[in-house]
């Protein structure tokens, strides 16, 4: 028996309370970040982001907290409850965040991913985030950003040859628009589309595979298909730490 709060319980109730705080965590960061960043506080949300950095995983930042926050965001605009103002404040802010916990994801010699949003798409956070993750697998990524025209992306693999390319989108004519284009890469590259625009007609239209997952399970599922061949590199395994 374990004494839990005065009380004697099971190990199976206890294993349960544990859960709950476990959960509750993450919801107390989000809700402080969320109070933040409405009020348009950089203060306050950099030093809640740093708080939570510190007391989660990677994964669970990402996965619990920022992509909640920012499915939130959206759905509170949608209402007229969130302005445009807080919509970029907000995301800028957190992209910064999220590049800074990129710096050096090119450091290594693990399988090389490129990154990119096509052209006319500017929702890259979702991205940045599977980048994030995937690096901390020993994975080497070159990021593209948004806005990338389909030319640029074609240099980058022919000079790269990268192991695998993602395109993020959330619109599927972003992918459609340049099938042609992007058929091309596909004979010799490996090409995954991603994020909402990431249709199984996109797929069809373009000969790319798809990324269905959300970005942390996504970036954990492909460093297990495609695992970093040898002893990981010194820098790459101390990486692989906490953010
Ligand atoms: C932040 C944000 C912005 C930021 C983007 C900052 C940045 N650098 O990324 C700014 C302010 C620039 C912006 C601009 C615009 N935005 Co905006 N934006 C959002 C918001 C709030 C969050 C987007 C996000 O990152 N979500 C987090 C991801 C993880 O969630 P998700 O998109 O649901 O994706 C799921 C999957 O598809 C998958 N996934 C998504 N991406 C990826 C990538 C990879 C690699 C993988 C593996 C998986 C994956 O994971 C998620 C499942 O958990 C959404 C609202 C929302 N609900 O998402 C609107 C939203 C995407 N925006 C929208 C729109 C319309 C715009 C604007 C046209 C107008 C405007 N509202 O300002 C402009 C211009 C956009 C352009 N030309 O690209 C619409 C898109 C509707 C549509 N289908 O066309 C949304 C849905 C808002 C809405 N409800 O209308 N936006």
């Amino acid at each position: 028996m374990i004494r839990f709060e005065q009380h004697e319980i099971g190990l199976e109730a206890t294993v349960q309370r544990l859960e709950v705080v476990r959960r509750r965590i993450p919801q107390e960061f989000f809700q402080a970040l969320r109070d933040a960043l409405s009020r348009f506080d950089e203060p306050a949300a950099q030093a809640v982001l740093d708080r939570f950095v510190s007391s989660l995983s990677l994964s669970s930042v990402l996965r619990d907290v920022v992509i909640p926050y920012l499915n939130d965001l959206g759905r509170r605009w949608e209402r007229g409850q969130a302005s445009i103002a807080e919509e970029h404040f907000a995301s800028q802010l957190i992209r910064d965040r999220l590049l800074g916990l990129a710096r050096d994801w090119d450091q290594g010699r693990g399988p090389r991913a490129l990154l990119a949003c096509p052209a006319d798409e500017r929702h890259d956070i979702a991205l940045i985030c599977f980048g994030v993750v995937l690096s901390r697998s020993g994975w080497r990524i070159t990021f593209l950003g948004p806005d990338t025209p389909v030319t640029a992306l074609a240099d980058a693999v022919a000079t790269l040859t990268p192991d695998l390319i993602v395109l993020s989108a959330t619109v599927e004519e972003r992918f459609t628009s340049i099938a042609a284009h992007l058929s091309a890469l596909t004979s010799g590259a490996n090409l995954v589309l991603a994020g909402p625009g990431a249709s199984a007609a996109a797929a069809h239209a373009t000969g790319a595979g798809l990324l269905e997952d959300e970005p942390v399970a996504a970036a954990v599922t492909t460093a297990a298909r495609l695992p970093v061949p040898g002893p990981p590199h010194p820098t790459s395994h101390a990486r692989n730490t906490r953010a």
